[in-house]
């Protein structure tokens, strides 16, 4: 990667400081080879004083003042000559001494700087560890967390970009950006309160915050199962029961130069229409906090949803970056697109008010077992280690209740008095799928994926007609997901393990 230029001022201790070292230990120098100056003139001319007085004592001019002269100007070179020896030999002593001393200050506390400033590197690259802090571009999906967490480009207020705002020799703690203003380099004091704007270090896209733990679902299923259905009433309905229910604080991070249609999915529905459905076949974005009171580092959840569309084409879903850097996944089964069950019930409702899913299941499933393996490195072919919350989807269609929703899980539990709720929505819903002989289904799901937990919902509990929609379920998939990944958030006695 290119070295980019910091717009900062330098740390005293590796900028002026060199500097002004450098011109004292001159200007010493200089002073020295004055005085090696001034001393060799003394000497020649007290050589040349002796001299004459010595030549005129050979021709016997004024004998006895020549003679007291010679002695005195004698004297005068003598010490004339000690001055030139001392300031040759000991004056450059002194100056080498002296600057000897001045250099190994500034060494010792340009070590203190450096080990000053590794020391604080050190300490917010651990914090960023403990705190799981990563970022997650919802316009290029690229993610960074763990060893390879990279810092999004800080620009400060006045405009300019600071790649790297972290201790360095341009400042331990704070550094002074070009304009004068102050920014904090960590995050324990203050580096994600700054007033600028925090840019994706790969796409350089806005993306709002630098301080938090991502969490990246993407959801996948069959053109029509349900997906976009389910995330929007997923995500109003957390928001609406998020406090006191969960006892979370919510916000929506609107991702508006992405098209964010959330929003407006929310209108539509609230009058008992249909959501817009999803044309482009990227991944896009819903992005909300969730995160409990006074926790210092927000849960930033990113529910990813993708036009079933993609799933036809293997380099479609290859292109989804977003599906490597995900370690868990709602797979949406619309009921309909089991075959046996459709023909069942076939006869007895009207198929096409459910929007049912033509795609086989175990299809969408394979697509995504293979996008994920082909994406994580090549000898990561055995158990991918992500959550999947299986998720039957329409479960208001009639007699679909009895087999795997409420009552049929009342039923159960009435029956087993151990099992939980969980455990009870997993024995019916695998029963249900043994049923109808997704007998491949099944297996891929369970030979590939580690932690499976089965969902039942219904996005809209009615066919659409107008009325107000009646969501089931909707959040208890996305917040046992986001419970697995947070380790702020806590909801073991809701699952009762
Ligand atoms: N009855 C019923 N129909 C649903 C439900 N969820 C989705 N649908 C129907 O399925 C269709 C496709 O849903 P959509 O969310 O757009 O599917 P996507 O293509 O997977 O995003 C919708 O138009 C609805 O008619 C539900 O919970 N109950
Ligand atoms: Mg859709
Ligand atoms: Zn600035
Ligand atoms: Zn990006």
């Amino acid at each position: 990667m290119a070295k980019h230029q910091v717009p900062a001022y330098r740390n005293y201790f590796f900028g002026d400081a060199y500097k002004e070292f450098l011109q004292a230990i001159c200007t010493t120098f200089m002073n020295c080879g004055e005085k090696i100056g001034d001393s060799w003139y003394h000497f020649t001319d007290s050589f040349g004083n002796l001299w004459e007085t010595i030549l005129d004592l050979i021709h016997f001019d004024s004998i006895f003042v020549n003679i007291f002269k010679a002695m005195w100007f004698a004297l005068v070179f003598g010490f004339r000559t000690g001055g030139l020896v001392l300031s040759t030999i000991l004056v450059p002593l002194v100056c080498i001494a002296f600057s000897a001393i001045q250099i190994s200050v500034i060494l010792v506390m340009m070590l203190f700087v450096y080990l000053g400033f590794i020391t604080f590197r050190i300490a917010d690259w651990i914090f960023c560890q403990i705190k799981k802090v990563s970022s997650n571009c919802p316009n290029c999906q690229r993610m960074s967390r763990g060893a390879k967490y990279s810092l999004p480009i800080y620009v400060c207020e006045c405009g300019r970009k600071h790649y790297k705002l972290q201790p360095s020799s341009y400042g331990i703690l704070a550094r002074e950006c070009y304009c004068g203003r102050k920014l904090k380099t960590t995050f324990f004091n203050g580096r994600q309160r700054l007033n600028g704007k925090w840019l994706c270090p790969n796409c350089e896209y806005n993306l709002g915050e630098a301080l938090h733990h991502d969490i990246s679902i993407p959801v996948v299923g069959g053109p029509s199962s349900g997906k976009t259905c389910f995330i929007s009433m997923a995500i109003s309905e957390i928001e609406k029961n998020a406090m006191p229910k969960y006892n979370l604080n919510f916000e929506y991070k609107e991702n508006a130069s992405l098209g964010d249609d959330y929003q407006d999915n929310k209108r539509i529905m609230d009058n008992g229409q249909l959501p817009l459905k999803t044309n482009d076949t990227r991944l896009r974005y819903y992005q909300f906090f969730l995160t409990p009171k006074g926790e210092k580092v927000p849960n930033l959840v990113s529910i990813c949803d993708v036009a079933g569309e993609a799933y036809e084409s293997k380099d479609e879903m290859g292109g989804q970056e977003g599906f490597k850097f995900a370690k868990s996944f709602v797979l949406i089964v619309d009921p309909l697109s089991i075959a046996l069950y459709r023909e069942e019930v076939e006869s007895t409702i009207d198929v096409s008010r459910y929007g049912a899913s033509q795609r086989a299941m175990e299809e969408v499933l394979d697509a995504l077992v293979r996008t994920v393996e082909n994406m994580k490195s090549s000898d990561a072919k055995g158990v991918l280690d992500g959550n999947v919350a299986v998720l039957f989807t329409k479960c208001d269609i009639p007699g679909l209740d009895e087999k795997i929703g409420e009552k049929a899980i009342s039923e159960y539990m009435e029956r087993n008095e151990k099992a939980n709720r969980y455990d009870a929505q997993n024995v019916l819903c695998e029963r249900f799928l043994t049923e109808y002989e997704e007998f491949n289904f099944l297996n891929i799901l369970k030979g590939k994926f580690k932690n499976i937990q089965f969902f039942t919902c219904s996005a809209l509990g009615h066919v659409a007609d107008n009325s107000s929609f009646e969501p089931i379920g909707v959040e208890d998939p996305i917040l046992w997901l986001v419970d697995k990944e947070s380790s702020s958030i806590n909801f073991k006695n809701k699952w009762g393990k």
